[in-house]
């Protein structure tokens, strides 16, 4: 259901073909929702037979055809009310704090070595997303200047402030994760101190 949701959103910027839409996924809303290729175009099929998106057939090169897609009314609807409704919640399925948990099973080194792959993993995925967020606000990132082509300027600061928001959450969660794995190295040194 999100990564409906998540394809509804690109097509909310501007009628796409199918690959458009797999390329504006990998350098927008995959950011925050990662899907390979290989779950966007079957899913775009499934939605394009829903009624929630349109597929046109237009020119291509010089004999050929690819189908461009268009969200639908029923596609807004359903885009809409998805937002209108309150999130569902998954109760936790956390590999890193499973882990955590059991480390008194585990070899010193290797509860370093699992720490310091967190902190590192977070700190570049904080790279990306500050990325995002200037391409965002200088609005060059190609699917956000496609939604907001033609708007009103207070119109574009709002559609751009809510997508900044999402990516700030993004960094201050791995800002959080960070902090604990440090104090996770801590605590090995304390605990596993030897001789
Ligand atoms: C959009 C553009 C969304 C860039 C993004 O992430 C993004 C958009 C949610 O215009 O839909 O990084």
């Amino acid at each position: 259901m999100s990564l409906r949701n998540a394809l509804l959103a690109m097509l909310t910027s501007q009628p796409m073909t199918g690959y458009d839409v797999y390329k504006n996924f990998q350098t927008s809303v995959g950011y925050v929702w990662h899907a390979p290729d290989s779950q966007i175009y079957p899913e775009l099929r499934r939605m394009e037979q829903d009624g929630l998106i349109s597929g046109e057939t237009v020119p291509w090169g010089k004999r050929g055809t690819k189908k461009r897609y268009a969200i639908t009314e029923a596609g807004v609807e359903s885009f809409q009310a998805w937002l209108n409704t309150p999130p569902e919640y998954q109760r936790e399925r956390d590999p890193v704090r499973l882990r955590a948990a059991y480390l008194e099973w585990a070899e010193p080194e290797a509860s370093i070595e699992f720490f310091t792959a967190h902190i590192a993993y977070h700190s570049a995925r904080i790279e990306d997303w500050k990325d995002m967020i200037r391409t965002l606000r200088d609005h060059s990132n190609p699917t956000l200047a496609k939604r907001i082509e033609g708007k009103a300027s207070g119109e574009a600061d709002r559609i751009t402030a809510y997508k900044v928001f999402a990516y700030e959450g993004m960094i201050a969660r791995a800002e959080a994760e960070i902090a604990w794995a440090e104090r996770g190295l801590e605590l090995v040194e304390t605990l596993e101190r030897r001789g």
